[in-house]
């Protein structure tokens, strides 16, 4: 770790990251409890993801009315117009947060985190920076998200491509014109299926590069009336803590039971109703999908079927069909018409499963032999999820022990909150906790308030120093990867396994077993004195400091 030349900024808490996790903690620790906090943050401004990923058709795809936070003057106050938030929307909202929690003042920006070290003998974390300043403090939150860190593959001759390349997770602030432009789209995930659609629209030609296909089910999306507004705002409260007691922090439609107990017929009619109102409803018709092969086959199939009705091309439908995977075990999209872009004459699908992308030249790709030339090429392919954000940075634990080191065979924590080996670190939605599988707000707020009462709780109890134990770290471990292997999701080469970065251990990076009983668990933690976390050290420490005073 570089040494600063300047004098360290001393704080209570250094938080990375000035998302929609940062902006909570300063509002939580800061505003409601007196904490002196700094967040630490890349870009120029606040929103994190939503800064980042300025994508054509980027939008939320929960529903925006409760993918926001709970705050009860913020809720009444704010109106969604869409039932799915379009990102300049939701940035918009994140201003209007940032602006009425004064955020600004408690963040440097421009500023990336790239060594935190823990000195043992002060119990506080020392931060560096790329601006050549040092901070410290007691506390050293992450807030770096999930998905925050693009995964860009190095195809050869990348360099000479004469064009822009363009990344959908950092998207340039001024967006970007294709007009009469040829372009090339790398990568069907998520951000492909949202922006495939809004640049067919307005390049001369666009040629899609799919590896995988993937399942996406119509969004649905719409704006929403007043007196939807109006209902949701009278009934927040309820409609909130209801959330809360659900498998994935949002309210939504009810399953219908299991494969085996449905009739089909009723089963493909609901199918049918979901596919034109609900989104990501559609895999929550039976409550199987992801444990049964065969209710998984029934609903992938209802799929593929859609997928040959809308496209008219029977070649290309085929390609669109995907088979690689079980439906659910990737991330399902969400897309408004992305089926019928493929209807397009100015949109071509070329599959490069069989043939991979040889390589970039000075005016385009060669597959096959073949040179496709383009003015401008958009990677849509992904991020190095979960982890990638924590281990660009230089962090050391106790005993100089790297967190790279801890996570060469996969990144372990302890209810995906803490790690062991690194004291007073705490990681908001973190690996091992079942955040990417929810509505992450709700995720995040229920990660901030449990870290803001555990902190309240150290520093009632005079604590310095807090530590996930080996033993509680290797449990949750074991817990986490038991139950992904009761279902289908290890099947699917997914970012949740850390497949899609070439070398990244394989471990399913999620807890399955639901947001509500996540909620229970963290919360009987708290309830019981923190088992799991080790304070014996810190207590030790506090005595031998005051035998010394006193022999002093
Ligand atoms: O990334 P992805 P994403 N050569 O990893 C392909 C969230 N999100 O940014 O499947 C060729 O899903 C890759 O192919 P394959 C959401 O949680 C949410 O789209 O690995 N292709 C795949 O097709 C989502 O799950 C929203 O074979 C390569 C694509 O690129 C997560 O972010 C919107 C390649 C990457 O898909 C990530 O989504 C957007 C290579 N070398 C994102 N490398 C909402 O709706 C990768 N690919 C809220």
């Amino acid at each position: 770790m570089s040494k600063s030349t300047t004098e360290p900024s001393r704080h209570d808490v250094v938080v990375i990251g000035a998302g929609f996790s940062g902006m909570l903690l300063i509002h939580r620790l800061r505003d409601e409890l007196g904490y002196d906090v700094k967040v630490l943050e890349r870009g120029e401004d606040v929103g994190g993801t939503w800064f980042w990923n300025r994508y054509p058709g980027a939008r939320c795809d929960f529903e925006s009315e409760f993918y926001s936070y709970s705050d009860d003057e913020i809720q009444q106050e704010w109106n969604w117009s869409e039932k799915y938030a379009a990102q300049p929307e939701i940035l918009e909202y994140i201003n209007f947060v940032a602006e009425r929690w004064d955020v600004r003042r408690s963040i440097e920006f421009d500023t990336t985190v790239t060594a935190a070290a823990f000195d043992e003998a002060r119990d506080v974390w020392v931060v560096e920076t790329d601006q050549d300043s040092t901070f410290e403090a007691r506390y050293l939150i992450a807030a770096t998200g999930n998905l925050s860190v693009p995964s860009e593959p190095s195809f050869p001759g990348m360099e000479t491509f004469t064009g822009p390349i363009h990344h959908t997770g950092r998207w340039p602030r001024g967006g970007v014109d294709f007009t009469g432009q040829r372009v090339a789209v790398i990568g069907t995930g998520s951000s492909g299926i949202q922006s495939i659609p809004l640049i067919a629209e307005q390049a001369a030609e666009l040629t899609v590069f799919q590896r995988t296909a993937t399942f996406t089910v119509p969004a649905a999306n719409r704006p929403l009336t007043d007196r939807e507004r109006q209902v949701t705002k009278a009934n927040y409260p309820v409609l909130r803590e209801a959330a809360t007691h659900t498998r994935a922090g949002i309210l939504g439609e009810q399953p219908m039971g299991s494969f085996a107990d449905v009739d089909p017929v009723l089963a493909r009619g609901e199918l049918e109703r979901r596919w034109r109102t609900t989104g990501l409803g559609v895999t929550a018709t039976l409550n199987d999908t992801l444990v049964s092969e065969e209710a998984n086959a029934f609903v992938a199939q209802f799929v593929r079927d859609k997928i040959n009705q809308i496209v008219k091309d029977p070649a290309t439908a085929k390609l669109l069909e995907p088979h690689d995977y079980p439906i659910g075990t990737k991330r399902l999209a969400l897309d408004t018409g992305y089926y019928e872009t493929f209807n397009r004459p100015n949109v071509s699908l070329v599959s490069i499963r069989e043939n991979p992308i040889e390589r970039f030249t000075r005016n385009g790709i060669v597959v096959d032999d073949h040179e496709h030339e383009f003015d401008a090429i958009v990677l849509a392919t992904g991020f190095d999820a979960v982890t990638g954000a924590l281990e660009r940075i230089e962090i050391t634990g106790r005993n100089g022990r790297p967190l790279a080191d801890a996570w060469a065979e996969g990144a372990t924590s302890y209810l995906g909150l803490a790690v062991h080996g690194f004291p007073n670190l705490f990681t908001v939605t973190g690996p091992g906790s079942p955040a990417v599988l929810t509505n992450v707000v709700a995720s995040i707020e229920h990660h901030v308030e449990w870290i803001a009462d555990y902190l309240e709780h150290l520093r009632r109890e005079g604590i310095t120093r807090t530590e996930a134990t080996a033993a509680a770290q290797a449990d949750w471990v074991e817990r986490v990867a038991e139950l992904a292997s009761h279902t289908l999701y290890p099947r699917a080469a997914s970012w949740y396994m850390g497949v899609n970065v070439p070398g990244k251990p394989r471990v399913f990076l999620a807890y399955l077993g639901g947001f509500s009983t996540y909620r229970t668990t963290c919360s009987a933690v708290a309830a019981d004195g923190y088992p799991g976390f080790d304070h014996a050290h810190a207590v030790r420490e506090i005595a031998d400091r005051e035998t010394e005073r006193v022999n002093a």
